[in-house]
């Protein structure tokens, strides 16, 4: 069985996915959106009890290669959605929202960087495609959206960990996600799971005018919070890019929320800096626990403002 405890190789994760179909095979399928720069398939795990585009929502997790605790939370929380207690047909409300919504999961959203974090460098954040004129590697797959895009939040040397590449959506692994939200046409809401800096964020990273609907992505953005602090007191700061972390052009959320996606939010999970990207695996579950009640809170208020 597998240990939701340790931290995997893109091999186990992706044998992980299948099985997790398997064993619910009329809630969970996977679905490839596209392939990376070096070929490997970009999946999707779909939660659904039927209909056709119903409202969804998309989650993400490791589009940073190196946010190992991200796509450990992704695995730990797809995990929850089908499994006694707190899951489809047992908590009231993972219930009502897949009665009447789809979560699209990508777990892994970087898998080339994510292979090459553990073949070469722990530490690697960006996509691995060839930049040509430099022999610099990769493109910061989250300054790589079509908002705001090659703003002074990003950089245009190749050799940065924020390049924002040649043009936008030019990285394969965005372009799948861009393409799959604008086929779709009714997702509602998009979380992109970060780490490390304990924050949860909504537009805009790219100017510091405030998004229309700042006041209402504040006040949900307060309570996620505060439930998350409940369980083991974890603090988070809140509210838009700008204002919390710094100004970041091209960033997922920004293309999500100016192409309609109203409940547009970011999370930075543990830790603030002691272990930073090296978050200990004694941490995965403590992490993900915490950060469960504050997904749930986004969820249920998609679903109650249609
Ligand atoms: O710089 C970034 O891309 C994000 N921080 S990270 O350490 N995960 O790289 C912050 C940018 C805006 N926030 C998010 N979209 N998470
Ligand atoms: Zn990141």
């Amino acid at each position: 069985t597998f240990d939701f405890a340790s931290y995997h190789t893109l091999d186990e994760i992706y044998n992980w996915m299948d099985m997790l179909v398997d064993d619910h095979p009329s809630l969970v399928s996977k679905i490839q959106i596209g392939q990376s720069y070096e070929n490997r398939p970009l999946y999707v795990l779909k939660f659904s009890t039927g209909g056709s585009k119903r409202p969804a929502i998309w989650l993400d997790t490791g589009i940073h290669s190196r946010e190992w605790i991200t796509q450990a939370t992704g695995i730990w929380t797809a995990n929850k959605v089908t499994t006694c207690p707190g899951n489809y047909g047992r908590d009231p409300s993972v219930t009502a929202i897949l009665d009447s919504m789809d979560i699209f999961f990508e777990i892994v959203t970087n898998p080339d960087g994510f292979a090459f974090t553990h073949s070469s460098n722990r530490m690697w954040r960006k996509t691995r495609s060839i930049n040509t004129g430099s022999s610099c590697v990769g493109v910061d797959p989250n300054r790589n959206w079509d908002a705001g895009f090659g703003g002074s939040g990003s950089s245009s040397n190749p050799c940065s960990e924020t390049y924002h590449g040649p043009y936008p959506h030019s990285e394969r692994e965005v372009k799948a996600i861009v393409d799959f939200i604008r086929s779709h046409g009714n997702v509602k809401s998009v979380i992109s799971i970060h780490s490390y800096s304990q924050m949860l964020m909504f537009p805009y990273g790219y100017k510091t005018a405030p998004a229309p609907d700042h006041q209402e992505l504040n006040e949900l953005a307060k309570k996620a919070v505060s439930d998350l602090a409940a369980v083991y007191g974890t603090k988070y700061t809140y509210g838009s890019i700008v204002d919390t972390i710094y100004k970041a052009d091209g960033t997922t959320i920004d293309w999500a929320y100016d192409n309609g996606v109203k409940y547009s939010f970011t999370f930075e999970l543990r830790d603030t800096g002691r272990y930073g990207f090296l978050l200990p695996s004694t941490q995965i579950i403590p992490t993900a626990t915490e950060t469960w009640p504050a997904l749930l809170d986004i969820m249920a208020y998609v679903l109650e403002h249609p």
